[in-house]
């Protein structure tokens, strides 16, 4: 079972202007072969699906608690979609927000962000095409698994890179920052679960692509506080086990591994305008925030 946090893993800035097409970019890691949603189901059904879960118990606890962190990669790649597409509050008036939204949106890459979701984030990629089930892996053999995985996570930089390349906006590359060191602590985690395994030293193969993330602006702040040393337990008890694997030294040769504690502090939710133009939250939202605010001051007691 899940419990969840009403934060995000990391502090995200919203940008005062609407990106679409930056938002646009950014939905491929989300919903696309390689996205966070691909990261997060292959690593939960791969844990439904365990055999011999006591036998194997570390690498059970391996895939299982990463694919919880994961659960948090998709609400904080949906956070970066959601502050790129957000900002042309028009304060009730149509006449006036016509305007804006028009110009803003006009031209978009993925009319389904405007149209059939409220100016928010889509389970699809960058060409709004759906995310798959059949993007997931998951043969049984732990080996193959894991060795799965493995590609996965050096996909999935492959098209962070990518998309980093693509868009300057704040709102992208924080969130690109962080998710490079964590995906990397991912990649580096499963090399090490083969590597106890087989004896085969993939960790010396890595970054894929070749590029550190210390060289990247957005992620050496997080690089040069440890991040890429720990693999937090997102569990107020479980999954202890994972240890047995991530331990030894940093690739950079900069520190010990460290299994923590719980997650990290991270930051506050997005906060999103209302569009009163798109009915969103409604067309008067005035009305609707007051008596939620009735109820919020009930609940409060
Ligand atoms: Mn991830």
């Amino acid at each position: 079972m899940f419990l969840r946090i009403d934060r995000l893993q990391v502090q995200m800035p919203v940008p005062k202007d609407p990106d679409p097409n930056a938002a646009a970019a950014v939905q491929e890691l989300l919903g696309g072969r390689f996205g966070e949603m691909s990261t997060l189901m292959n690593y939960m059904y791969q844990s439904f699906n365990f055999r011999g879960r006591d036998k194997l118990r570390p690498y059970y606890a391996l895939i299982a608690n990463i694919a919880t962190e994961e659960l948090g990669h998709i609400e904080l790649v949906a956070a970066s979609i959601n502050s790129l597409l957000n900002g042309v509050a028009s304060e009730g008036d149509p006449a006036s927000g016509v305007a804006s939204f028009k110009k803003a949106f006009k031209d978009a890459r993925i009319s389904h962000h405007h149209i059939t979701f409220p100016h928010g984030t889509m389970v699809a990629n960058s060409l709004g095409q759906p995310w798959r089930g059949d993007y997931v892996f998951n043969s049984g053999n732990l080996i193959l698994d894991l060795l799965h995985n493995f590609f996965l996570e050096n996909g999935a930089r492959t098209h962070k890179l990518r998309v980093y390349e693509m868009t300057d906006n704040p709102a992208a590359r924080q969130m690109l920052g962080y998710l490079f060191v964590r995906g990397g602590v991912h990649a580096h985690a499963y090399a090490l679960a083969l590597e106890k395994l087989t004896g085969v030293e993939m960790k010396k193969m890595l970054p894929i692509p070749k590029i550190e993330n210390v060289q990247l602006p957005e992620s050496r702040p997080f690089e040069e506080s440890g991040l890429h040393r720990k693999l937090y337990r997102f569990s107020p008890e479980d999954y202890r086990e994972v240890a047995s694997i991530w331990n030894g030294m940093a690739l950079d040769g900069s520190g010990p591994l460290e299994v923590v504690d719980g997650p990290p502090e991270g930051g506050e939710l997005v906060q999103l305008d209302d569009i009163s133009d798109a009915f969103v939250p409604e067309y008067h939202p005035q009305e609707i925030y007051e008596m939620a605010q009735k109820l919020y001051q009930k609940a409060k007691g």
